[in-house]
């Protein structure tokens, strides 16, 4: 049924995850008009749990006038965000005179309240909810991390006391959305592991990180749910209700697919937001169904807040000691360049040299045609080369150039890919005879890519045309020609050092030139 050959992963991209018309069946979901209360639309297990057609009915006589008016006077106002809930525990009339003990959820989308109830489960005492005096436990484990990998590891393992999952895993994004589990924590009988495994970006596609960047967090109980679709009246039945922010939100059956893949039923996804952008999940995985408790849930969302606060924190603190250590090892060289009237030797034979720069493996001069090579560089010959390219093909108004694949940029340095793979270069003066050159060797040579990234979807037949790649099966990548890249902030301390060459060094020895001349 499964034809073999990849189809276009940009495919994947156009599920639209926020208006599947169904919700998970552990809830039901009333949709009201934002100023008349009006019920618009819902789901189709409203009728079984609270019997009675709320279609058309005011949201007050549904959940009771003081909670329906307490949702509104809180999500009418012009400046809610959106997304911003109210909740309650309340108690429902239900059918047979029965009253339910439900969790209600309310929020704003547009001119819409969508109000989620979430019925108790029949023995709440088998779900325990994760206390406050938990959740400031976990916190300060966190807070007493030192560095980025302490900090997920102790997420990891706060996050799985708490929640009751199998595995919890940390997944952090690189800049092209592709992957890694940083962090893994689990149950010692599961036998599976995805620490350090890659994942291709369209394992979690544009629009669904989209979507986790607005909406903090998904719970599956049971991956085999059958969904509810949502009813709505004749007015809005052209105008799909956006589930962007409701808990219950059916997900994508591709994902439900992959899950089923990978041996997971009960999951979540906790979005790691750093600066507003997405910087990782904190994934959960159970093998049977998992239902957590709604406080837990939140105390859970609570902690990959305070875990993505302290991954700031760490990062800033790193990159600020960086920047510090390579302004004062900047000054120092300038000095150096200040008391001498040969650029060369100051950058290369004092006790700081361009080797202390910016975690490369070699570094070199050029003036004229005299190269001056520290580390593992390419040979002289083949630096003169790479000067001449770069004086043809940098673009007059740029002095310099920054890439983590040279070899693939500059053909006939391939054979250097090993010490030259990166390339930050910079000319000191516009005539361009004199530049400066870091060299950064190729890394890391392989990546472990949970699967064949090549072949992330396969084409089916029938009802899905779209289908995740069944095999989690390692697959190794030799990645070749490819450094570590240098950040913008490195670029600007080259070009600030070359313009120290220019002024100080350049200048003395046009005087000289004149004087002698
Ligand atoms: C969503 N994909 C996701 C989510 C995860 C992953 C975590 C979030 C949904 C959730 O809360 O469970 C992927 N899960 C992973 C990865 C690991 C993991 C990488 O455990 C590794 C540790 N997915 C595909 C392909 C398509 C696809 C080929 O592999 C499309 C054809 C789609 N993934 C897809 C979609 C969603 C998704 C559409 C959004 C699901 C939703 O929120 O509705």
């Amino acid at each position: 049924r499964v034809r073999a050959e990849p189809v276009d992963p940009s495919l994947c991209e156009r599920e639209p995850i926020h208006i599947p018309g169904a919700i998970q069946p552990h809830a039901v979901l009333v949709a009201a008009d934002l100023d008349t209360l009006t019920v618009v639309a819902c789901s189709g297990n409203v009728r079984d749990a609270l019997d009675r057609d709320p279609l058309g009915l005011d949201l007050g006589s549904l959940l009771g006038a003081g909670l329906a008016d307490r949702i509104r006077e809180t999500l009418r106002g012009e400046d809610v965000d959106p997304g911003r809930t109210v909740r309650q525990r309340s108690v429902l009339p239900a059918a047979d005179g029965l009253r339910l003990p439900a969790e209600v959820v309310a929020h704003r989308n547009g001119d819409r309240i969508l109000v989620e109830l979430e019925l108790a489960p029949a023995h709440p005492e088998d779900f325990p909810s994760a206390s406050q005096l938990d959740t400031e436990r976990a916190i300060g484990r966190l807070r007493g991390a030192g560095t980025l990998e302490d900090a997920a590891t102790v997420a990891a393992r706060e996050t799985r006391a708490l929640t009751g999952f199998d595995c919890i895993l940390v997944y952090r994004f690189d800049p092209d959305w592709n992957g890694a589990a940083i962090a893994e924590d689990k149950d010692p009988t599961w036998t599976r592991s995805l620490l350090g495994l890659h994942f291709p970006a369209s394992d979690i596609p544009a629009q669904a990180r989209a979507l986790y960047t607005r909406s903090k967090s998904r719970f599956v109980i049971d991956r085999d749910y059958v969904p509810v679709p949502l009813v709505a009246t004749p007015e809005t039945a052209n105008a799909p209700i956006d589930l962007t922010f409701a808990q219950s939100r059916s997900l994508s059956p591709i994902h439900l697919e992959y899950q089923r893949n990978l041996g997971v039923n009960g999951s979540m996804s906790i979005s790691i937001l750093v600066e507003g952008r997405l910087w990782g999940l904190m994934i959960g995985h159970h093998r049977r169904p998992h239902y957590v408790a709604p406080e837990t849930r939140a105390a859970a969302t609570v902690l990959a807040d305070a875990f993505a606060m302290r991954v700031y924190e760490l990062e800033s603190r790193r990159l600020w000691q960086e920047q510090q250590a390579h302004l004062a090892l900047e000054s120092d060289l300038v000095r150096g360049l200040a008391r001498s009237d040969d650029f060369v030797s100051a950058l290369t034979e004092n006790a700081h040299t361009l080797l202390d720069l910016f975690a490369v493996g070699g570094a070199a001069t050029v003036s004229h045609d005299a190269v001056r090579a520290l580390g593992r560089t390419p040979p002289p010959d083949a630096i003169l080369a790479i000067a001449a390219w770069l004086r043809a093909t940098l673009p007059t108004e740029r002095s310099s150039y920054a890439t983590a694949e040279f070899t693939g940029a500059h053909p006939p340095s391939a054979p250097y890919a090993d010490c030259a793979s990166g390339l930050l270069a910079v000319f000191v003066d516009p005539e361009r005879r004199h530049l400066l050159l870091w060299f950064r060797p190729e890394v890391p040579s392989t990546v472990t890519w949970g699967g064949d990234p090549r072949k992330p979807v396969l084409a089916g037949s029938g009802p899905v045309a779209v289908l995740p790649r069944r095999s989690f099966e390692r697959w190794v990548e030799e990645r070749r020609g490819v450094s570590e890249p240098f950040a913008a902030w490195q670029v600007g301390i080259a070009e600030a050092l070359a313009q120290a060459v220019e002024g100080v060094v350049l200048r003395q020895q046009r005087k000289i030139a004149e004087l002698t001349g």
